[in-house]
């Protein structure tokens, strides 16, 4: 394609997705995410920059989600997906960016410099792949990327409503068909129906119950399950709640991300005592557990990230211990909100060898593809488990000539690997996964909970004037600026018993996240009012100071 015929580039971005902001925006940790109204031209541009990068991929198809996933409503985001499912190259965050904040008039201009500078092939086929949440503001903004795909001569498809993990893998089955069928009929065959696969060949023991209840966030994950809940013959009793409509609005009081940062259950439902409940977040990408105890006050046991990360490694190396394939390297995958107690449990009584990198899914999969296994979790719920070539080929060989014992548990292992969506974190898969390591060991969920005790923690939000005064090293374990926090830090934290906290710059918010473990609940919410209010002094806090818990 000539440079000459970029103009309906510049036609397509005046007549229908002027940029009408000069608000400066970023591609953070999952792509760009604002408030919904700012959006369109973005999202528009980024319809141009994955017909780019198709092209430059020889054609591959590329992945465009429209979501801020875990964000309340009135936010939107876009991100886009590589051939193989994963988060685009980071190298190709700043070029994002770039093109997200040129003005109208100098878009043709900058997207003819990108097409020179990545080296694309504007001859070449192009394939986009679009899915959206449940987002009233998500159709207008697919319109916008299917528009920018055809600015370009790009060739869009459209998925609707969808999970981001979905998307992501309909993006690695198009490209890579030994993976599954590019749509959701082939998702729900692949995933789901491996699970049941799974089920015919375990008993439900001892204290598993197949009862599960799911908060779904308003959003699309749990109408999802609703599909899927048609088609499991009883294999589980899945009770749904929130799932939109009835006046629930997206991720507020409930979800993944509420249980998990607020400590308390989800809001729209009574919850029935020691019965397990699997929260969503609002585009299915994150999955967290929990349970309330029968006290008065009801108290909530939460199973995060972290613990699903231990419950299902644990599985999977007592199978291949079984299947005799122990020379598989495992290693788990976290980042620095990972709770110390999971951190000493994985080093000291799994034995596995354990990376903590920077937040963001991109990171922990990257890292995960050092291990023949890599498990990777964030705390909040969101990851998943990656097989090496050498790994699948091994379990298969066994699956095909081990002895019996070996076959069966190698055969339970190909199907756990089926059920896994190893492109992204998946609220579904995860959930499944959860399902079937609890159901194979007849353990209930508080059983699951006793594995071992969390530190007590905090999560807290401080806004500044700008969160990018903040800077990290050491997996965001240690603030580099502004100068003095970090020395603060270290002073608060080494008044507290098993203390332990940082702070970093959100990349979906526009607000510093604060995190602190410590003895008691009350330490840990104490250390991380503390280490908020040195945020506010030391990094420009914006309205009124943090305040200090009332029990201090
Ligand atoms: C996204 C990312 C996650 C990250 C989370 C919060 O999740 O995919 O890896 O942990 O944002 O990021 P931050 O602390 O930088 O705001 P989601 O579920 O919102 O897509």
């Amino acid at each position: 394609m000539p440079p000459s015929s970029l103009r309906v580039v510049y036609a397509f971005a005046r007549e229908m997705h002027p940029k009408t902001t000069d608000v400066f925006i970023q591609y953070g940790t999952a792509g760009f995410r604002t408030k919904a109204n700012l959006l369109e031209h973005v999202v528009y541009r980024m319809g141009l920059l994955a017909v780019i990068r198709s092209r430059v991929k020889n054609g591959r198809t590329i992945g465009m989600m429209i979501t801020a996933s875990h964000n309340l409503e009135p936010d939107n985001g876009v991100k886009l997906v590589d051939p193989d499912g994963e988060m685009l190259e980071e190298s190709w965050e700043e070029i994002a960016t770039r093109l997200a904040n040129v003005s109208d008039n100098d878009l043709e201009a900058t997207t003819v410099e990108i097409i020179k500078e990545v080296n694309a092939d504007m001859a070449l086929k192009a394939s986009v792949f679009i899915g959206m949440d449940t987002r009233y503001t998500s159709p207008r903004l697919a319109a916008a990327a299917a528009n920018g795909v055809i600015a370009l001569k790009g060739t869009p498809k459209e998925f609707g409503i969808v999970t981001t993990p979905m998307l992501h893998f309909f993006v690695k089955c198009r490209n890579d068909n030994t993976y599954g069928t590019p749509n959701e009929e082939g998702y729900y065959e692949k995933i789901v129906g491996a699970f049941k696969n799974i089920r015919k060949r375990l008993t439900v023991h001892g204290n598993y119950s197949t009862r599960l209840h799911i908060d779904g966030a308003n959003g699309v994950g749990g109408k999802k399950l609703n599909i899927i809940n048609k088609s499991l013959d009883g294999q589980l009793d899945l009770q749904l709640h929130n799932l939109g409509g009835n006046g629930g609005k997206l991720n507020l009081g409930c979800g993944a991300d509420h249980v998990k940062v607020t400590q308390t259950p989800a809001t729209g439902f009574t919850h029935t005592p020691f019965e397990r409940v699997a929260s969503l977040d609002g585009d299915g990408d994150r999955i967290v557990y929990y349970y309330v105890n029968d006290d008065p006050e009801p108290k909530m046991f939460l199973l995060d990230g972290d613990r699903i990360a231990t419950l299902l490694a644990s599985y999977i190396t007592e199978l291949l211990q079984a299947c005799g394939a122990q020379h598989l390297q495992m290693g788990i995958v976290q980042t620095a909100y990972a709770n110390g107690a999971s951190t000493n449990y994985i080093t000291d009584t799994l034995k596995i060898p354990v990376k903590c990198v920077k937040t963001g899914v991109k990171h922990l999969h990257h890292a995960a593809l050092g291990f023949d296994i890599g498990v990777y979790f964030e705390a909040n719920g969101h990851g998943t488990v990656i097989y090496s070539k050498n790994a699948k080929n091994t379990i298969s060989r066994i699956s095909q000539e081990g002895e019996p014992e070996a076959r069966k548990a190698a055969e339970l292992l190909l199907d756990f690997i089926d059920m896994t969506n190893e492109t992204v974190g998946d609220a579904l898969s995860d959930l499944f996964l959860v399902e079937t390591v609890l159901c194979a060991r007849g353990a209930s969920v508080q059983q699951w909970a006793d594995y071992y005790t969390d530190l007590p923690c905090r999560q807290l939000k401080v806004i500044v004037q700008d969160r990018n005064a903040i800077t990290t090293t050491d997996a965001e374990r240690q603030c580099m600026t502004p100068e003095g926090l970090q020395t603060r830090i270290n002073e608060l934290v080494a008044k507290y018993n098993h203390g332990r906290a940082f702070a970093r710059p959100s990349g979906t918010e526009d607000i510093v996240r604060v995190y602190a473990e410590a003895d008691t609940q009350t330490n840990a919410d104490l250390l991380a009012a503390e280490v908020s209010q040195a945020v506010f002094d030391l990094a420009g806090g914006v309205g009124a100071r943090p305040e200090l818990p009332a029990q201090a």
